[in-house]
């Protein structure tokens, strides 16, 4: 096996590809946080604050639908140990709170909305706890693997569990935990076997910010690092930022999987990046953010480079103190919901010819869109050119797609159009992966060519989208050559 089918042979496993066909999903922070105005609470919060008059997972579902996302993660528990369904393991929980006379449990209300609005639903439990007073014991894996078992058992299938690394038990002048990960993943496993593990954990990568920036160049192939998980909660639990970054660079570093960056590693992983940022500037409601609510533009500008750059995109939106998400935000989540819809609605139909300039019967525009894989009759070659011929129409965009059975292979490609016999450059890219939207200078053409520049072998694309213009413009997000 030589260098380059080495790194083919890291491929994505069936829950890592679950997560890479819905490619943009909800975050809902609620919790004790909600009604004290805080972003981190210390465990110590009178209960008696949590009654959230009007909470209604439904209005959450229909939200994050109008925006096109496909599931929602909720913070079960945060930091503070607050446990937001009916469990066994704390007192620290929703039954000793005003809410529906302790009755109610908020896991199993929104895991009800989701089934109802076809969203699925994933858990949010911060190992991280401050209110467990055998945090940082020996005990505590048992009692966190408890809590994590009513969880995985008790409200149906589960998507994602996202581990969070935030750490501060020095806060609270506490010995900061050893997790057990792999005894984490194992009972996640063991009861959702189409679960994702995400952040510190082996599916889904941390982007390395939470400010909704992916690299330009965002790799799903890299180094197997050691025990990643472990050395980012390590990291993160005197809190120091530096320190941090130091013992984290892997995902800090700006190239984690070119060619040259794979050539000093022995093993390598299928690990794809994960955008998660805040619709406000907290994680938790705060009515003084309520000016915060990101813009249209940035919202989109947003999506363009996670999910238009072959990332995952987990867009938080809080709820405030009644249970319900605001109207702005809401407003929002609409809005953008509109221009993705419409992006997909002005993508046009033609024929493609195939690399060796031969007409690939079943292999319309149409058909390579509905997921059928376009593979060249011929192995290696210079470059790999693909032609899209269709009615002339004013086109400013092109979504792609790579087989990700095959791995992701595309190093480098550009987008063409024959003017008269003139050929014009409209887009310089890098790589593909499952997904990629690239945005153009608008152009009156009938064609369209793919030019695969640089691949890991030959390239298995299943999406080449042409898209007449209308769909949206970010400010800055259009590349002008
Ligand atoms: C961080 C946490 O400390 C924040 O409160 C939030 O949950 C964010 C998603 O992750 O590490």
């Amino acid at each position: 096996m030589d260098r380059l089918d080495l790194y083919n042979s890291a491929v994505p496993n069936a829950r890592q590809k679950i997560v890479q066909d819905m490619r943009f999903y909800a975050f809902v922070h609620f919790s004790i946080n909600t009604f004290t105005n805080k972003e981190w609470g210390n465990g110590k919060e009178n209960l008696k604050r949590f009654n959230p008059k009007e909470l209604d997972t439904e209005q959450w579902c229909r939200a994050v639908k109008a925006a096109e996302m496909k599931g929602i993660i909720l913070t079960a528990k945060h930091h503070d140990g607050f446990c937001l369904w009916q469990t066994k393991t704390t007192e620290h929980s929703i039954k000793n709170t005003p809410y529906k006379n302790g009755k109610g449990d908020i896991v199993a209300e929104l895991a009800a909305a989701c089934k109802k609005y076809g969203l699925k639903l994933g858990i949010y439990l911060s190992p991280w706890d401050r209110n467990s007073p055998c945090y940082g014991t020996d005990g505590y894996m048992d009692f966190y693997i408890g809590q994590l078992t009513e969880l995985m058992t008790g409200y149906g299938d589960i998507f994602m569990l996202w581990l969070d690394g935030a750490c501060g038990a020095h806060l609270d002048g506490k010995q900061a935990q050893v997790y057990d990960f792999e005894r984490i993943y194992k009972t996640a496993l063991k009861y959702q076997p189409n679960i994702a593990l995400s952040n510190c954990a082996p599916d889904i990568r941390w982007v390395g910010n939470e400010s909704g920036k992916a690299r330009k160049s965002e790799w799903n192939v890299v180094p197997k690092f050691d025990s990643a998980a472990q050395n980012i909660a390590d990291a993160q639990k005197d809190g120091d930022a530096e320190k941090f970054k130091k013992r984290c660079t892997d995902v800090f570093l700006d190239d984690m999987g070119s060619r040259e960056f794979l050539s000093g590693y022995k093993e390598f992983v299928w690990y794809p990046a994960e955008v998660d940022v805040s619709i406000r500037k907290g994680w938790f409601y705060h009515k003084l953010q309520d000016f915060t609510v990101r813009s249209v533009d940035n919202l989109m500008k947003i999506y363009y480079n996670s999910v238009g750059g072959n990332s995952l995109l987990l867009l938080n939106i809080p709820p405030d103190k009644k249970g319900l998400f605001c109207a702005k935000d809401v407003k929002r989540l609409e809005e953008i919901g509109q221009w993705i819809r419409k992006e997909r609605e002005l993508k046009i139909s033609g024929i493609m010819y195939g690399y060796d300039g031969e007409t690939k019967e079943g292999f319309g525009v149409q058909n390579i869109a509905d997921g059928k894989t376009f593979s060249p009759s011929s192995a290696e070659r210079e470059s790999y050119d693909i032609v899209l011929k269709f009615d002339k129409s004013a086109i400013d965009r092109v979504r792609l797609s790579e087989n990700t059975d095959y791995s992701q292979r595309i190093e480098s490609f550009e987008l063409l159009t024959d003017l008269d016999g003139e050929l014009k450059s409209l887009y310089i890219g890098t790589v593909v992966g499952f997904c990629k939207i690239a945005v153009f200078e608008r152009t009156e053409t009938d064609n369209l060519i793919l030019r695969i520049k640089q691949s890991r072998k030959e390239p298995y694309i299943n999406r080449i989208e042409v898209c007449k213009v209308g769909g949206y413009v970010p400010k800055k997000g259009r590349q002008v050559l």
